[in-house]
């Protein structure tokens, strides 16, 4: 096996009764690939609050990532949603797939109220447009198993000598049946992809963010 550096790429499983996950089906894509000198380890996180968190810890404890990007469908969305925090709490308004629906309880008793991303994400704004693909900053990456997995991968991340970095990316459905059935465009498996990899390049190469303002009003 390859002793190059290992960026952790996770997908999750398909939730909500849905066939499948596009954040895992273009994360896998990514699974082996090298960029930026850097080797990337594909791993699907369950959708459950237990059993998510516990894998990403077991996935971060057994590569050792440089860098880690998890992914998740956020699916009223239509473009790359950089998640930009990472806040302590749960509000699930649907079981996950252990049948837990846990509401206004901590990701972690006792830890910070929220975590910032580490990853550039305005020069990855920056890079994705360029390229043509429609991408967007977030401020929230909601109340369910996403957010308590960044959480959880921001607090890991944050105890880690070093200091790796690391943040989340929502993909919205994919561009087929799911997504002309729901009304939404949703965007084709080989542009999440292109765009994935994209994020993490920009990562690897970008020590300081740009600053520009990409803030929304209400
Ligand atoms: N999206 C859900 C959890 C798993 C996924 O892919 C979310 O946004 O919380």
């Amino acid at each position: 096996m390859s002793r190059a550096p290992v960026v952790l790429l996770t997908g999750f499983d398909p939730f909500d009764g849905a066939a499948d996950n596009p954040s895992w089906e273009a994360a896998r894509r990514l699974h082996g690939e090298v960029v930026g000198g850097h080797r990337i380890e594909a791993v699907r996180l369950p959708t459950a609050f237990g059993r998510g968190a516990a894998a990403l810890l077991d996935a971060l404890d057994r590569h050792r990532p440089a860098l880690v990007l998890c992914v998740g469908l956020a699916g009223s969305r239509d473009a790359l949603s950089l998640e930009r925090v990472a806040v302590n709490l749960i509000d699930a308004r649907i079981p996950d797939n252990d049948g837990a629906q846990p509401v206004d309880v901590p990701c972690v008793t006792g830890a910070p109220d929220a975590y910032f991303t580490t990853l550039p994400v305005k020069a990855a704004l920056v890079a994705l447009r360029d390229a043509g693909i429609a991408a967007e900053l977030s401020m929230s990456a909601g109340g369910f198993v996403c957010n308590h997995v960044f959480y959880v991968l921001m607090h890991a991340l944050a105890a880690e000598p070093g200091r790796p970095r690391g943040g989340f990316v929502h993909v919205p459905q994919s561009a087929g049946a799911a997504a002309r059935r729901s009304g939404r465009v949703g965007m084709p498996l080989e542009t999440m992809v292109a765009g994935l990899r994209l994020v993490v390049e920009t990562a690897l190469r970008t020590e300081d963010d740009l600053h520009f303002a990409a803030g929304t009003t209400c």
